[in-house]
């Protein structure tokens, strides 16, 4: 996932968190977190849902997720999408940590980009391998038939399992958790009960919350057999990622990367879509510095540092590089209908280079 260019995000959420406290057999610790485009809305409506058919598969699906015998140390979450008009219920186990964005509505981000310590680095690694194992097993159990909903309910469901938080649930009012890009849609799709077909490309962009920090890792994933400018294309994006990773080192600029990655996808026969850059990130999921993956001069003479911490994920297209919002405030599409591919890694800047942490 990542920032829009230079502009904050055209549609702003409010995050709104209530604790119910139910006595039944024991204590349901219930966190009722109700999105809308402005207006809070209360969400005090579990007694009358006490013995309906849907509070009792929530119940059932919240004692699903946890080992601990029902209505016993669980929180759930709930989220209710009112532009989108879809609901969305998920069940967290009330081990698992959540970002400031879920609990509160800040997202607590630094100023400047952070220089990490060895210790902060050791802590946020196993984030990254996490994100990296969930995109593989995601990769290796996609397949023609299967809707990007499942894909959800995949990343959804080994998160859990690993004790860790999907990042992208909840963050500015996002409904799912995670983002699934298909052909034209160039990022930030939302899953839904799209079916995935026989040629299609897909992004399926993964970022974890755990022990206190996010990893962030994409990949496209081909549906069968694709055509070989999808193939191409997809081929042609992971250069551009492995280009853009290779000039990382303390010292270098920032703006090298946006060369390389442009100069490569020209190459190749492809463009690269200017509008997202890749991000910072930490115990925040965005933050500075930026990176632009387009030939940049407002990034100056700015130089990495070791212990930065960033993402790098350019999209390239098959087509004119323009790109328009529709109307869930989310899913980005080409304008022209060209398909696009994406990849990322979470990296690390070193003295001597760099390390790719979603590795
Ligand atoms: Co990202």
């Amino acid at each position: 996932m990542q920032d829009l260019l230079n502009t904050t995000h055209a549609f702003y959420f409010r995050t709104f968190v209530l604790f119910d406290l139910i006595l039944c057999l024991s204590i349901v610790i219930r966190i009722s977190v109700v999105v809308t485009d402005g207006a809070m809305v209360s969400s005090f409506y579990v007694l009358p849902r006490l013995c309906s058919k849907s509070f009792l598969n929530f119940i059932h699906k919240t004692a699903e997720y946890c080992n601990s015998s029902p209505f016993k140390n669980l929180q759930a979450l709930q989220l209710f999408s009112a532009t989108s008009k879809t609901e969305t219920k998920r069940c967290i186990p009330s081990t698992i940590g959540l970002p400031s964005y879920v609990t509160s509505s800040q997202l607590k981000t630094p100023s400047i980009a952070e220089i990490k310590t060895d210790e902060q680095i050791s802590q946020m690694l196993p984030a990254c391998k996490l994100a990296a194992s969930i995109l593989k097993h995601v990769g290796n159990n996609i397949k023609v038939g299967i809707t990007t909903d499942h894909i959800d309910d995949m990343v959804f469901s080994k998160c859990i399992e690993a004790g860790a938080y999907p990042s992208p649930l909840l963050y500015k009012g996002f409904p799912k958790s995670v983002c699934t890009s298909v052909n034209e849609v160039a990022c930030h799709g939302i899953p839904s009960k799209q079916i995935l077909n026989e040629g299609d490309i897909v992004n399926v962009d993964i970022t974890v919350f755990y022990n206190g920090y996010h990893g962030d890792t994409s990949a496209t994933f081909s549906l069968g057999k694709v055509d070989d400018r999808s193939r191409e294309l997809m081929l042609a994006t992971q250069d551009c990622l492995n280009a853009g990773i290779s000039v990382c080192r303390d010292g270098a600029l920032f703006s090298d990367i946006g060369d390389i990655i442009f100069e490569k996808a020209c190459e190749a026969g492809f463009e690269v879509i200017p509008f997202f850059c890749g991000h910072g990130i930490g115990t925040y999921f965005h933050g500075p510095p930026d990176i632009v993956h387009v030939p940049s001069d407002h990034l100056g003479t700015e130089r990495m540092k070791a212990g930065m911490t960033f993402t790098i994920e350019p999209i390239l297209c098959d087509g004119y590089a323009e790109i328009k919002i529709l109307d869930d405030g989310w899913t980005v599409v080409t304008t022209d209908g060209s398909r696009s591919a994406q990849y990322e890694h979470t990296i690390l800047v070193t003295e001597s280079g760099n390390q790719i942490l979603t590795k």
